[in-house]
């Protein structure tokens, strides 16, 4: 393994906050992973930031009335703080809107049109003439062909998922101002890559056949379709200008920056050593991102680096499938998601819990789906009733008998040392599936560490012992608490909280190796150790006690007399009124969102027009007696739902009607309103009673009836014809 790794998260888009599918799917990984190779003592640098760049953020600040960099300097800070709350700690977390970015992106433009690299095509494309601006499929907006959605987009409509292309759009019309598109040349540099297929087969097909099935599998797909030229430019006022001549008014295509800006934060970061990180082939370098990035990952990008010449590629490409919210598809535009920002308000210093949850559910091989109760299941009776409980136990009770130090192992017995035996091959398992991106599996065998902590302390019952044989539970408590600082180093990738929450309870240190936040120049040493009861990144002082990742499983981590702080709780219940809080939310959204699209059924409906009906004569209309009449009285005919009976003074006389219009009127509404009948239908009997004449009801598409009435009010008995 090489000694020297570059770790980057997926640069999220800065339109919107971040939720937990993105965590689960690149951010918490990445994260894990750092922390378990600085632990190994690899040096790492992790590296990521904001992608402000592309159409989406420009319609968001078209929306609100705000500049594209208002939009990108809100969402970059919530962003940046999100990652930091939950522990996230990249060394840098810049943006693509840095003058860094901007000057790298365009060398790196710049060197492969030198090179020849790109080829340009001129194509018709759709324009607005009102906003003067070419318009992506997604500026462009229209009526559905295949299900007559009035606002599906240019490449696809969402009602029916059908994938479009702007000009089979009815009724085609720009977003940006309403208007028609029309049809204009342009010109655009493309990055062949069909000229890098044979390579990239050898590349990714032969020689990373390690790589996750499921980035494998969509690789080969790609290149068993045959690769296309690929546009790096776009109309836009928004993004890195093409510094070339005869590009005004276009900017690279924010695929085309976006991955670039790795190595731009990285020289932010490290100005004078970043060549090291991204050209030295010792460097190893990883992308974690989610499924909808690999194409752009493990084909566009490593093209860009193989045209540029002297960079690394990716060796690896860990990418995680979706996950879904209570069944649905996550959408930040539909409000369904659990929000980092929000989770913080409502479960304040419960992160592990989160970064736990998503991780033992990491849609790693398929999407996978987040519940709440499956979120406090797995808080009350894994973190809490293992975990938490099995730490609480040893070190209160070696309070309790002990005085709080380490006792002595008096009076062993066989069992204490298969017990502690069998942790060493958890360890080699989670080195085994942690080396492999596998991080569902090494956290359950970390969570199984735990696991044989609690079976332990339960079955030999030091509680018990105790009131006999003080001796034997002294060895009893000496196997628990070494059992205690293997969880300390286990949890840390995972639960880094906890795992400092624990290591100040077992005043004890962590190597947690090196970080570059403060640059390469003064290398920030991560001991994190207890102090004052309280965890601290500090150099150690040499006599505090400092775990390592290699002593996990393998050594008397706490020697004995070695004095433990207070008891406090890893770990807190949580109760099912904090669920039912976030449950109701979601219901309340999906609830709206179905009478929503329940009321837009119902408007769509109400459009449909009846076909007209056959010819009639002028005599056959003048024959139909049509007038006013005013309602006198109104009541309904008895178990019926449908039927009013309603007494009406025709002008002529008084007489009485049975109508079909008890679902839209009650008697009440009825009673003195103006209304207009045919006067001389037959007459018919209608549950016993004779009903002498008609109501006069529009009807509409979806069935809804109104009775007509006369624009003011008239004598009754007036004729309509
Ligand atoms: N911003 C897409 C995303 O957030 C894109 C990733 C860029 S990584 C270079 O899913
Ligand atoms: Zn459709």
């Amino acid at each position: 393994m090489s000694k020297r790794t570059l770790v980057t998260c997926a640069l999220p888009y800065a339109n919107g906050p971040i939720h937990i599918g993105h965590l689960a799917g690149a951010y918490i990984p990445g994260d894990i992973y750092v922390r378990y190779l600085r632990m190994r003592g690899e040096d790492v640098v992790f590296i990521c930031g904001s992608d402000e760049h592309g159409v989406p953020i420009t319609i968001k600040a078209k929306n609100e009335g705000v500049t594209p960099q208002d939009v990108v300097d809100r969402y970059h800070k919530v962003m940046k703080d999100a990652f930091t709350e939950l522990g996230i700690n990249f060394d840098i977390y810049s943006r693509t809107s840095s003058e860094v970015h901007s000057e790298n992106a365009s060398e790196f433009f710049r060197k492969l049109y030198d090179q020849d690299d790109f080829i340009t095509q001129e194509s018709e494309q759709l324009y607005d003439p009102e906003a003067k601006m070419f318009l992506t499929d997604r500026l462009i907006e229209g009526t559905c062909p295949k299900c007559g959605n009035e606002h599906a987009y240019g490449d696809q409509c969402e009602k029916c998922g059908s994938t479009l292309s702007p000009e089979e759009l009815l009724n085609p019309r720009s977003k940006l101002s309403g208007a028609v598109p029309v049809k204009k040349k342009t010109k655009h540099w493309y990055l062949p890559l069909d000229r890098y297929e044979p390579w990239l087969r050898e590349w990714i097909l032969e020689q990373h056949k390690e790589w996750k099935t499921n980035v494998y599998g969509q690789c080969k797909s790609w290149l068993d379709g045959g690769l296309q030229p690929r546009a790096v430019t776009r109309d836009l006022d928004w993004g890195v200008p093409v510094p070339v001549d005869g590009a005004e008014g276009k900017v690279l295509y924010v695929w085309f920056d976006a991955p670039i800006g790795y190595i731009s934060n990285t020289k932010e970061l490290l100005p004078e050593t970043w060549e090291k990180w991204w050209k030295d082939p010792e460097t190893r370098l990883v992308h974690f991102i989610g499924k909808d990035n690999i194409v752009f990952h493990c084909i566009v990008f490593p093209s860009m680096l193989k045209a540029y010449g002297d960079y690394i590629l990716p060796d690896n490409v860990p990418s995680n499938e979706f996950l879904n919210l209570e069944g649905d598809k996550i959408s930040t535009s539909r409000g369904w998601a659990v929000w980092v920002d929000e989770y913080e308000k409502d479960f304040p210093g419960d992160q592990d819990v989160l970064r736990y949850v998503l991780t033992a559910n990491a849609p790693e091989t398929k999407d996978n789906d987040f519940t709440w109760k499956d979120f406090q299941q797995r808080n009350n009776s894994e973190l809490v009733a293992v975990f938490g409980n099995f730490v609480n136990r040893a070190v209160v009770l070696t309070h309790k008998y002990f005085g709080g130090r380490v006792p002595e192992n008096r009076k062993p017995l066989p069992v204490d040392a298969e017990t502690l035996a069998s942790i060493l091959p958890c360890r080699k398992a989670l080195e085994e599936n942690l080396d492999t991106f596998h991080f569902r599996e090494a956290l359950k065998e970390a969570m199984n560490i735990a696991r044989i902590g609690n079976k332990y302390i339960s079955d030999m019952e030091p509680w018990k012992v105790a009131k006999t044989d003080m001796d034997r539970t002294a060895s009893i408590l000496y196997t628990c608490l070494q059992i205690c600082a293997d969880l300390a180093i286990a949890f840390e990738p995972f639960t880094p909280f906890s795992a400092e929450k624990l290591r100040s309870i077992l005043r004890v240190g962590l190597d947690a190796g090196t970080d570059h936040r403060a640059g390469e120049g003064a290398p920030t040493v991560n001991f994190y150790r207890a102090d004052e009861g309280r965890a601290v990144h500090t150099v150690p002082a040499t006599e505090a006690i400092v775990l390592h990742w290699n002593q996990l499983g393998a050594a008397e981590l706490l020697p004995v007399g070695h004095e433990l702080g207070e008891a406090v709780l890893l770990f807190r219940k949580i109760e099912d009124a904090e669920i039912q809080q976030q449950t109701d939310r979601l219901a309340k959204i999906k609830a709206e969102r179905e009478a929503a699209a329940a009321a837009a059924a119902a408007a769509e409906a109400a459009k449909k027009i009846e076909p007209q009906k056959a010819e009639v004569t002028f005599d056959q209309f003048e024959a139909m007696d049509i007038r006013t009449a005013t309602v006198l009285a109104a009541e309904r005919v008895p178990k019926t739902d449908k039927l009013l009976k309603l007494t009406i003074d025709t002008g002529i006389d008084q007489r009485t009607i049975v109508s079909g219009i008890a679902e839209y009127y009650s008697p009440e509404d009825m009673l003195g309103k103006q209304i207009c009948i045919l006067a001389n239908l037959a007459p018919r009997v209608i549950r016993g009673i004779e009903s002498r004449g008609m109501i006069l009801m529009a009807r509409q598409g979806d069935g809804k009836m109104r009775f007509i009435t006369p624009q003011e009010v008239l004598a009754n008995g007036a004729t309509i014809g």
